[in-house]
C-alpha cells in the first residue's frame, strides 16, 4: 500500500522519530547517513542503524545515498574508479545483509545546482533555479569558480581543470561501466538500486554533461542494466522541472508504474519548468497532487513516498518540522482518498 515515510535526515533523533510516529508514519528513509567509513558502510553499522529505527517502531525502507564522493571517479570515468566500485559493491552486499533493501543514487558528478531563493506563497523562502545566473558557470565562459557568488548553489569540478568538459555520451559510458559492474551484486545480495533524476534536469551543467534530464534516457538507462535490481526514485519535483511539467510526471508514472520500476517517490512540486523554475507548497505548482497521487496508484505503485524538501514556513526548525508537516497529512490525505472504493 501506498505511504509516507520521515525522510531527508542523516542521523536517528529520538525528536525526528517521535514526530513521525505521532504523524501516524511507521518507516522511515535516511539520506547520507552518518555512519563510520570513508569508502564504504560496514554491516554491523548498517544492522545497528536498522534496529535503531525499530526501536522507535519505525522501519528502515531505505538508504538514499552513500556520499557522493564514493563514487565519483566512476561517475567522471577516471583512474581509481574501480576501486571505488569495489567499496560500493562491498556496501551494498553489507546493506542487503543488514535487511536494508533500497540503496538510492544519482547520476550527477556535480551535483544539485540552485540560484539564489526565492520568496513564495506568504513570505515562505523557497529554492530556484535560472538557467541565465548559472550560465557564467560554465567552464567555456572562463570565469573564476572561486570568484562566484555565494547564493549560487554550484559545484565545480576543480580538480579536474577549469576547461574540462565532460560530454553526454562520454557520461552515458561511465554509468554502462558503472551500473554493469554494481547492478549483479545489487541482485545477488538482493538490494535494489533506485536512481534519482538530475536536478535541474538539463543536458550540461559546469562542463560535465547529464543523462537524467528526460523521459527516453530513463529508459535507455533501464536496457542497459537490464535488472531487476534497477527501478527509479522518482523525484516528482525534478520531473516537473522537466519540459512539459505536468506532462513530463505523467509520461514517467504511465510507463514506470506498470513495469514496477518506481521504487519510491520523492513528492513535491515546482513552478515553472527548466531553465526557469521555483519550489512551492504542494497544490500551487505544475501538477495537480491528487490527479498525481491516484495516477501513481492506478499506474501500479504501492511503495513509499517522501516529501522530499519543502519551502521554509515561520519559524520553521533545520529540519523543517512544520512545513514537512503540511506536506505530509497533504499527502496521508490524497492516500487516504485514493483508497475510496
Ligand atoms: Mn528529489
Amino acid at each position: 500500500m501506498m505511504r509516507v515515510v520521515i525522510g531527508q535526515f542523516t542521523e536517528i533523533s529520538e525528536e525526528t522519530m517521535k514526530f513521525g510516529k505521532q504523524l501516524g508514519i511507521n518507516s522511515c528513509q535516511l539520506n547520507r547517513p552518518v555512519l563510520p567509513g570513508t569508502a564504504q558502510w560496514e554491516y554491523e553499522d548498517l544492522l545497528a542503524l536498522r534496529l535503531e529505527c525499530e526501536k522507535y517502531g519505525m522501519k528502515l525502507e531505505a538508504i538514499e545515498n552513500t556520499p557522493f564522493d564514493w563514487y565519483l571517479k566512476p561517475m567522471l570515468g577516471i583512474e581509481g574508479r574501480d576501486e571505488q566500485i569495489e567499496h560500493y559493491k562491498t556496501t551494498i552486499r553489507n546493506m542487503g545483509r543488514a535487511g536494508i533493501p533500497i540503496l538510492g543514487y544519482h547520476f550527477m558528478p556535480n551535483s544539485v545546482w540552485r540560484t539564489p531563493r526565492k520568496t513564495g506563497r506568504g513570505g515562505a523562502i523557497v529554492t530556484s533555479f535560472d538557467m541565465e545566473l548559472a550560465m557564467k558557470y560554465q567552464p567555456k565562459a572562463g570565469i573564476d569558480a572561486a570568484a562566484a557568488d555565494p547564493d549560487i548553489t554550484v559545484q565545480r569540478l576543480e580538480d579536474e581543470g577549469p576547461n574540462r568538459f565532460i560530454s553526454e555520451e562520454e557520461m552515458w559510458d561511465n554509468y554502462t561501466y558503472f551500473i554493469k559492474a554494481i547492478i549483479p551484486v545489487a541482485e545477488e545480495a538482493g538490494v535494489k538500486l533506485a536512481l534519482h533524476p538530475d536536478d535541474p534536469p538539463v543536458p550540461e551543467l559546469g562542463g560535465i554533461g547529464r543523462l537524467f534530464y528526460k523521459f527516453e534516457n530513463f529508459k535507455r538507462a533501464m536496457e542497459i542494466a537490464d535488472s531487476d535490481a534497477w527501478g527509479l526514485d522518482l523525484c516528482l519535483g525534478c520531473c516537473s522541472e522537466m519540459p512539459g511539467g505536468a506532462s513530463s510526471v505523467k509520461q514517467m508514472i504511465e510507463y514506470f508504474g506498470p513495469l514496477g520500476k518506481i521504487l519510491y517517490v520523492h513528492f513535491r512540486d515546482v513552478q515553472g519548468t527548466v531553465p526557469n523554475f521555483q519550489e512551492c507548497f504542494l497544490g500551487e505548482g505544475n501538477y495537480n497532487p491528487a490527479e498525481v497521487m491516484l495516477m501513481l496508484k492506478r499506474n501500479g505503485f504501492s511503495g513509499f513516498m517522501s516529501t522530499d524538501h519543502v519551502p521554509v514556513i515561520v519559524n520553521d526548525s533545520a529540519w523543517q518540522h512544520r512545513s514537512r508537516a503540511h506536506a505530509i497529512g497533504y499527502l496521508q490525505g490524497l492516500i487516504e482518498m485514493t483508497e475510496l472504493k
